[in-house]
């Protein structure tokens, strides 16, 4: 056979406007859950590695933060953090929400369509359209400039298989750049940081969520079996730690329950969770605050 004995890797960069389902997408194709994912747009805040390893095969997708215009500090690091996740890629990922392809998502098409590395334009969340639209779709970017445009629900797991394929497909010879068994570059204590993040997101409402930070303060192997995990949830009004605490603490109890939940599957132990809530005025535009949260 032609291709006995050769491996094909690369760097997939994962982009396009916020809530289209890129970071769903990148923990489908890894199979684990490396990304938070909500219905709020700018989940994701930095770029996240996952990795899909196959018999032949690697594909290292960075998922990044969905493109906006930028109005806090925070914003211009999420910004910059894309065009650094696209230094050095072998594949581009274009992502679109099929059912709402505004006119940010046709710009972000045809600016993609001028970089210079074998690209695939994804078609997003197929199982909210008829048939019909999605070939209307299809005839509509063949000619855009893509080496593959391809419909999937990232949801539903319907176009997956093609999409992977179609990836390695584009991919150069190269090594295995990491273990089988590794799926992500983010340490645990901030996955955890995360998840507590993703359960804040899906509770609170208006504004709120998208000030808010958690800082791991502390997580600490109380033994085989118990993790302890202290917390800090940071937003940018005292009338918002309210609302994150929630009536008689109900609030800020959903999010720790959920949180915990969610951590203790995936460290394999019990966690003792403990939250604190607490005010810092416009973090999302202070360095040193942004430092403190790890973005930088
Ligand atoms: N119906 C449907 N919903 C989807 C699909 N993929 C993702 N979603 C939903 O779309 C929303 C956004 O998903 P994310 O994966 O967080 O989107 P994202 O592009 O990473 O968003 P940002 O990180 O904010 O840029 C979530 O509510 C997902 O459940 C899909 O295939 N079908
Ligand atoms: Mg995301």
């Amino acid at each position: 056979m032609e291709n006995e004995g050769k491996f094909y890797s690369g760097f997939a960069a994962i982009v396009g406007r916020p809530n289209v389902g890129k970071s769903t997408l990148m923990n489908a194709m890894v199979g684990e859950k490396v990304a938070i994912v909500s219905s709020k747009p700018q989940t994701t805040r930095n770029r996240i590695m996952g990795v899909s390893t196959g018999d032949n095969w690697q594909i290292v997708f960075l998922d990044t933060p969905g493109m906006h215009e930028p109005r806090t500090k925070l914003g211009e690091y999420m910004v910059k953090s894309i065009h650094d996740a696209m230094e050095g890629i072998d594949v581009l990922l274009v992502v679109v929400a099929i059912n709402e392809i505004g006119k940010q998502d046709r710009a972000i098409i045809e600016q993609m369509a001028g970089t210079k590395v074998p690209k695939v334009l994804v078609l997003n969340k197929t199982d909210t359209v008829p048939e019909n639209v999605i070939f209307e779709r299809l005839s509509e970017f063949a000619e855009a400039g893509y080496d593959a445009v391809i419909p999937i629900s990232a949801e539903g797991g319907q176009g997956m298989g093609e999409l992977r394929h179609s990836l390695v497909r584009l991919l150069p010879e190269g090594p295995k750049y990491f273990p089988d068994d590794m799926m992500t570059d983010q340490p645990e204590r901030l996955i955890c940081g995360e998840i507590i993040r993703e359960k804040a997101l899906l509770h609170l409402r208006d504004e709120v969520p998208h000030g808010i930070g958690v800082e791991m303060m502390r997580i600490e192997s109380i033994s085989d079996s118990l993790t302890e995990i202290h917390a800090t949830l940071y937003c940018e009004r005292a009338s918002h730690k309210g609302i994150i605490i929630g009536k008689q603490g109900s609030m800020l109890k959903t999010i720790g329950r959920e949180a915990r939940l969610d951590i203790e599957k995936l460290l394999g132990t019990k966690v003792n969770l403990q939250l604190w809530v607490k005010v810092r005025d416009d973090w999302r535009n202070k360095p040193s605050d942004l430092h403190t949260l790890g973005y930088e």
